[in-house]
């Protein structure tokens, strides 16, 4: 018996080499292999073993017992399991948009996974100012099938509800229910910001009666709507991106929850990126850089709002397709809940505990604090007046640049 069929351990670069070429046998152990840990995420460890002889490379993600970013986050690593089974009906459902996924060992909670070097995080792309033609196009499929084929408007409920208990996740959740939906909402001691954001983010959000009611709205949407199998942490880092190809990564805190939660995600994260380069002068540097983000970012919810129409005409089960209406009621919901997800999402990276290069790697001190003070100012409109909110370009609205 090897010793990565026992018991689950971390692994080292050396214990990973030996679990590719001894356990798995993907590689021979006379292979002119090296390994390399290359995660800078919060959670997990992610090695590259590349074959120098073959050019060939795979990545391992192996779940840690806590979080990276603090030991206080003790999260089991079975929930690999989550991320291997969701990629495998990702391939299904959006093929060629997530990685490809090989082997799951539920030992070691680890799963070997499509190496995507070749390709860069959007977050890091968006921050050296780099144009992507076309990503919005494979964005928005990404989100429409993934949320409308996994919801109720498609799938036979018995078999929706199956899904719903394959993809049960609440230690993550309860991640998403603090650091998103709680912690930035008030003075909490896990908080991390710089002091004039502090005074910001008291007088605008945690004082403002209305921002907590609809805050407390939004998190018992989140803890309660089993609306649809999201990606649950859907922002610019956890998307790779190269010249045509888009490839969604790390869906580890899939559920099923409101459809909102994605969307809105990934357009604050666009929003953070813009407003990144309006404080740093991206203007001068890159002149074409903020026009493109700005259109590339409205089009993946304009065409997301395409997408998702479209695809409820072809597949959503015919009692729901045959009430006129109802398409546009449930989307309209959908986009209230986007905008207000957004919001919340822009508070808790400047306010919360984990933050993103976009704010907190502003160096020059006024421009971290004036990019801050945009950003939560969009925040408490896109919260208070969600059902406003419809437009792609209602997002960038909201930002009161100078
Ligand atoms: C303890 S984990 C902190 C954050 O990192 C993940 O990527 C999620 O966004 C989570 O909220
Ligand atoms: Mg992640």
């Amino acid at each position: 018996m090897s010793k990565f069929t026992t018991e689950y351990f971390t692994m080292t670069e050396a214990d990973v080499l030996a679990y590719v070429t001894e356990e798995v046998g993907i590689f021979s152990i006379n292979d002119p292999l090296s390994c390399q840990e290359i995660g800078d995420g919060n959670l997990n460890y992610i090695f590259r073993i590349f074959n120098e002889a073959t050019q060939e490379s795979i990545i391992l993600k192996q779940a840690g017992p806590y979080a990276r970013i603090s030991e206080e986050f003790k999260v089991s690593p079975t929930r690999n399991r989550i991320e291997f089974h969701i990629l495998s009906l990702h391939n299904e459902l959006v093929n060629g948009l997530v990685p490809q996924v090989h082997r799951y060992d539920s030992v070691m909670n680890c799963t070997l996974m499509e190496d995507l070097s070749d390709h860069m995080i959007l977050r890091e792309a968006l921050l050296q100012r780099k144009i992507l033609p076309g990503i919005e196009h494979a964005l928005s499929t990404y989100m429409a099938r993934t949320l409308l084929l996994t919801s109720d408007v498609v799938m036979d409920p018995q078999h929706k509800k199956a899904l719903m208990a394959k993809f049960i996740n609440p230690e993550l959740c309860a991640i998403t229910e603090d650091l998103v939906y709680s912690e930035p909402f008030y003075d909490c001691p896990r908080n991390d910001m710089i002091p004039r954001t502090k005074a910001l983010a008291a007088e605008l959000i945690w004082e403002n009666e209305a921002i907590q009611l609809e805050i407390t709205k939004l998190k018992f949407k989140f803890m309660t709507q089993a609306q649809a199998l999201l990606h649950g942490d859907l922002h610019t880092g956890a998307i790779f991106v190269k010249e045509g190809s888009v490839k969604v990564i790390d869906p580890e805190f899939a559920f099923y929850g409101p459809m909102g939660h994605d969307l809105g995600n990934l357009m604050a994260n666009f929003m953070f990126a813009y407003v990144n380069g309006v404080v740093s002068g991206a203007e001068r540097e890159a002149p074409d850089f903020l026009p493109w983000l700005k259109e590339m970012a409205v089009s993946t919810l304009e065409l997301f709002k395409k997408a998702f129409l479209e695809l409820w005409e072809l597949e959503a089960a015919q009692a729901y397709k045959q009430v006129k209406g109802f398409s546009l009621h449930y989307l309209n919901e959908v986009l209230a809940d986007s905008a207000a997800c957004a919001g919340a999402e822009l508070c808790r990276r400047i306010i919360g505990l984990a933050h993103v290069k976009d704010m907190a790697g502003i160096e020059n001190l006024e421009h971290r604090e004036r990019a801050e003070a945009i950003c939560l100012h969009a925040a408490k409109i896109l919260i208070l007046n969600s059902k406003n909110i419809q437009k792609g370009t209602d997002y960038f609205d909201c930002l009161m640049l100078p």
